[in-house]
């Protein structure tokens, strides 16, 4: 999603990744069965910043070089670079569909209506609840006077963090606002790490690699059935599309990736354990699976 680094130049060969699609995930059931138990700390690790978060703020300018650069998380504000997400309603029926409407304004309030066009869309909206369960991706239209909107259902209460990721005058935003959704909430530990994840029959593998904070770190995926490598169709101008949210902050990643294979380069800010949503199209359908990265210092 979004996920993109705004440089120019590079845009194309960018086009693949960040963000993308709009099948409604759950995470956690697809990962491998049981929840670990917590880690010590778990709770409260994420409450306070990272050390080594500044360096979120380094690429945000996109003035960077491609791979390598300085990692670069946005989406942690309503706020960013004069521009604001202005949600409709904040709040949304647990299980029952409705419109997800927004405005994206600048200086003034004014709606912004020229958004540039990133891995082939101008609007790309990512909804995830906090605990980072129930993914989806979205692509919403646009009206003449600049709302944004689209159909969302989401069944389980909580607080969702609902991002739109875009290019505006050749700068990648990613603007998040909350949504409540009342209820009685039964909130979701982050599964633990676990080298392979079962969609649709495919078996998803995650390559092993150790991630340190601030490294660029190789995200490499295979899609097997049945132990033959599954053919994957172009997804968003990409194999792929890879949206990496921080736990507890939500922060989201830009993820780079390579158009011909389903590899990504991530840099991540911070030691800090990450949820990875790969989407990909194989077998004529969209399939959405998530894994758990853990970053070390
Ligand atoms: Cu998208």
């Amino acid at each position: 999603m979004g996920i993109v680094r705004a440089m120019r130049g590079t845009t194309a060969k960018l086009a693949g990744f960040a963000a993308t699609l709009a099948l409604i995930f759950v995470g956690a059931l697809l990962i491998g069965g049981a929840f670990g138990p917590l880690r010590d700390g778990d709770a409260d690790a994420d409450a306070a910043p990272a050390h080594g978060d500044a360096m979120g703020e380094m690429g945000g300018a996109h003035g960077g070089s491609g791979h390598g650069a300085a990692a670069t998380v946005r989406g942690l504000g309503v706020f960013e670079g004069g521009l604001s997400i202005r949600l409709a309603t904040t709040t949304a029926p647990a299980g029952r569909t409705q419109l997800l409407r927004f405005r994206i304004t600048g200086d003034g309030g004014a709606a912004v209506r020229d958004f540039d066009v990133e891995h082939t869309k101008r609007m790309h909206v990512i909804v995830v609840r906090r605990d980072l369960t129930g993914f989806q991706h979205l692509h919403p239209t646009m009206s003449a006077d600049g709302e944004w909107s689209v159909p969302l259902r989401l069944t389980e209460p909580g607080t969702y963090r609902v991002f739109a990721d875009f290019s505006h005058d050749g700068t990648p935003r990613t603007l998040a606002g909350d949504l409540q959704v009342d209820g009685t909430v039964d909130s979701l530990p982050v599964p633990p790490p676990a080298p392979v994840a079962e969609v649709d029959g495919l078996r998803v593998a995650l390559a092993e690699g150790a991630a340190r904070a601030g490294k660029e770190t190789a995200l490499d995926f295979t899609v097997t059935r049945d132990g033959r490598p599954v053919a994957l169709a172009d997804y968003l101008g990409a194999k792929g599309h890879l949206v990496a949210l921080r736990r507890g902050d939500l922060a989201f990643l830009h993820v780079h990736p390579d158009a011909d294979r389903l590899s990504f380069m991530a840099t991540f800010p911070s030691a800090r354990t990450y949820r990875l949503f790969l989407q990909f199209r194989a077998e004529g359908k969209l399939h959405t699976v998530a894994f758990t990265q853990e970053v070390s210092p």
